[in-house]
């Protein structure tokens, strides 16, 4: 077959190896060629290449109302293709926050369990890159881009964190970003399991196929499925019965503890024991940049939530800080809206220092209702930052937007993030 693999990233590198390796033809195109030396030839895209192509595979970051795809035969996206070609168990993990920690738990629960586990996705490694190998189970985060262009992609278990406002730069609205995220549960059949969020309200009101189990912090309204009592794992109806006692929320944050709840119930239906998955739990660190301790400086605690790159992601990691915030937040535009957020969490947050490309309109959502100051780059913001902490307060980077304005990436914004700090030590 005729394959062209659009975007010489990290998906399309891997999607054209293994494209190469499975006997295809294969052309790997790209619109901005970039400078780095690659592998593999990379070719400036032409229409005539997808033209050419029985099929197209864009990468992730191509959005789908992309003119040129209205020449391509067949276009399937680098997760159908991959989920098509392996034969493991395949538990997917989609959701506006918290999927990439949940991978990470399934997957460390899996292993710890000695099953043989391959883990990929949007957290990377691509998945095609599992291909290869072939693992018995598949733990995979999916993002709402990378099903875009899914025609069989039938997850085992497939489970929806939450779903909040995000890539609005992206969809034409809520609406469509939704219909993209649910997409995880469109080809389940009766014999497979949908795990949905029983307290986000898009979850809820939304009919599976598969068979259904819920988590809550709160109230359970599925019948099936898993709810914290203290910090100890309750699961009910056909799973009854009790289940791993959790870390400390204080140590963690709701949002974790929401993760590892979730990550319960999957090592239930799997057959795992309490005890091999408190193990997991009780070892494991957060995810760098995600709600990371930084460092305390004379009594105030900087923590790095770089991570967290829309609204969503902020409200989250507010609502897990118990002390007063100084918050800086802002970066590049998505279409997040901050005033809920002010008008949530005024009692919190101390001071707002907004960066980036979006302050004029963040600026003009919240300065009515928390103090707000605009800073010109990461350093500034820490310094008027750590100015307006007291001790025993929280300096909190949680930017609520992508990072792409000022830096490479959010781990580059973190990194630079904590490198500020440094200098008012
Ligand atoms: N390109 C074009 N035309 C376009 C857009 C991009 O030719 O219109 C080209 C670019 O010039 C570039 C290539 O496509 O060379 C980049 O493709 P990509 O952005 O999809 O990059 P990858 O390295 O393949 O990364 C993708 C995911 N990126 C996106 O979804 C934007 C990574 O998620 C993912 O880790 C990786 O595949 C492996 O699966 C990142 C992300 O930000 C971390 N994800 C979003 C999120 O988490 O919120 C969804």
């Amino acid at each position: 077959m005729r394959i062209t693999v659009w975007g010489a990233g990290k998906t399309g590198l891997m999607t054209t190896e293994e494209m190469l390796r499975q006997g295809h033809e294969v052309r790997l195109v790209d619109e901005h060629v970039p400078d780095t030396v690659f592998t593999l030839p990379v070719k400036a895209l032409e229409k005539e290449d997808l033209l050419w192509a029985d099929l197209v595979i864009p990468s992730p970051g191509i959005p789908r109302n992309h003119p040129l795809f209205s020449c391509a035969k067949k276009v399937l996206s680098e997760t159908e293709v991959a989920s098509s070609l392996l034969s493991g168990k395949l538990i997917a993990i989609t959701g506006t926050n918290g999927k990439t920690t949940t991978t990470t738990l399934i997957h460390q629960i899996l292993e710890n369990a000695g099953f043989d586990a391959g883990i990929g996705g949007n957290i990377s490694p691509p998945l095609i890159s599992l291909v290869r190998k072939d693992p018995n189970y598949v733990v995979a985060e999916v993002s709402s881009f990378q099903m875009e262009w899914i025609e069989h992609f039938r997850p085992a278990i497939a489970i929806c964190m939450n779903i909040t406002p995000d890539h609005l730069d992206r969809y034409r609205d809520m609406e469509e970003y939704v219909t993209y995220k649910l997409k995880i549960f469109e080809n389940q059949e009766s014999s497979d399991i949908a795990i949905v969020n029983d307290d986000d309200p898009y979850l809820k009101a939304f009919p599976t196929r598969a068979r259904r189990f819920g988590f809550s912090l709160g109230r359970l309204s599925t019948p099936d499925g898993a709810y914290l009592e203290n910090s100890r794992v309750r699961f009910a109806g056909s799973i009854e019965g009790t289940g791993p006692v959790l870390p400390d929320q204080k140590a963690l944050g709701s949002g974790v503890m929401e993760d590892m709840l979730v990550t319960a119930l999957v090592g239930r239906l799997l057959g795992i024991s309490n005890a091999s998955m408190e193990k997991v739990f009780h070892s494991f660190r957060v995810i760098h940049h995600r709600y990371e301790h930084a460092a305390t400086i004379n009594g105030v605690v900087f923590i790095d939530d770089s991570k967290a790159t829309n609204v969503g992601a902020v409200d989250k990691a507010l609502s897990g800080t118990g002390a007063p915030v100084v918050l800086i937040l802002g970066g590049k535009d998505k279409g997040g809206d901050f005033s809920l957020l002010a008008a949530r969490y005024k009692h919190l947050i101390k001071k707002a220092v907004v960066i980036g490309e979006a302050t004029a309109r963040i600026m003009g959502e919240i300065s009515d209702t928390v103090e707000s100051v605009a800073a010109s780059d990461m350093n500034e913001a820490v310094l008027l930052a750590y100015a307006a902490a007291s001790p025993g307060d929280i300096v909190l980077l949680s930017p609520g937007c992508s990072s792409f304005d000022m830096f490479k990436s959010y781990v580059h914004r973190g990194d630079t993030f904590r490198q500020c700090i440094a200098t008012i030590r």
